[in-house]
């Protein structure tokens, strides 16, 4: 994943159509798109393979298991083109370096989630969970776009790791106050995908990254 507009797609379509029809519309202003279990479920797991083959895919099922099932799950994805996945890290330590060793490295661990419930549980133990990506040898770390003081905050638990930040235009919050806090990449589903036009939604965001990286 070369870090060129700093967007993330987050292709939560339930059809294979439709998700060729955005990424084709968005490709251009894309360093990857992120898919999730609704586009897995409605056009089953080629669509990892096919959309590889476009751009770098970053698997999504927020893998959550014990270290066996979660080597498993990351197997399957990487074998089918993913660059990189998705974990949990509540699970602990070992199911965290599970998913770390059967991809290389290629794992980003969720921390405090960027909707309200994100508070709830999420938030607490945050920190926490973000010292034990940095430990268990993860690229990186999941932090929420609709908080970006709690990104600023994670960025100094993890030094260089990488933040991949949702939350952006559905849930409320913006680009560019992501990237500013210390977000490397955005990650952004509805804002593109439901928009009347997909390629210049995701035209502006990519120019508002870049303005804030300026
Ligand atoms: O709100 P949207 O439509 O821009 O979509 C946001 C995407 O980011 C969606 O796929 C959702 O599953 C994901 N996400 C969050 O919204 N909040 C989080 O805290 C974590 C994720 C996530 O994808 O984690 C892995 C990156």
């Amino acid at each position: 994943m070369e870090k060129r507009t700093r967007l993330i797609l987050a292709l939560d379509v339930t059809s294979r159509a439709e998700a060729r029809r955005i990424v084709d519309a968005s490709k251009d202003y894309l360093d990857a798109i992120k898919i999730n279990w609704p586009l897995i479920l409605a056009a089953g797991p080629d669509i990892i393979s096919e959309l590889s083959k476009i751009k770098d895919v970053v698997c999504d099922m927020k893998i959550a298991d014990i270290p066996n099932t979660n080597r498993l799950i990351c197997e399957q994805a990487t074998s089918r083109g993913a660059s990189a996945v998705i974990c949990h890290g509540f699970v602990g330590e070992d199911s965290v370096k599970a998913c770390v060793e059967a991809t290389k490295g290629q794992v980003f661990v969720v921390t405090e989630m960027s909707h309200p419930g994100g508070k709830q549980f999420t938030a607490p133990v945050a920190d926490k969970l973000a010292a034990l990506a940095r430990s268990s040898g993860a690229r990186g770390i999941v932090a929420p776009a609709t908080r970006p003081e709690r990104i600023a905050d994670l960025r100094k638990i993890i030094g260089k790791m990488e933040i991949i930040s949702p939350g952006v235009g559905a849930q409320g919050g913006k680009a560019s106050d992501a990237i500013r806090a210390g977000a490397d990449y955005i990650i952004v589903g509805r804002a593109i995908y439901q928009s009347s036009d997909p390629g210049a939604s995701a035209k502006a965001l990519a120019d508002e990254v870049r303005t804030a990286v300026d």
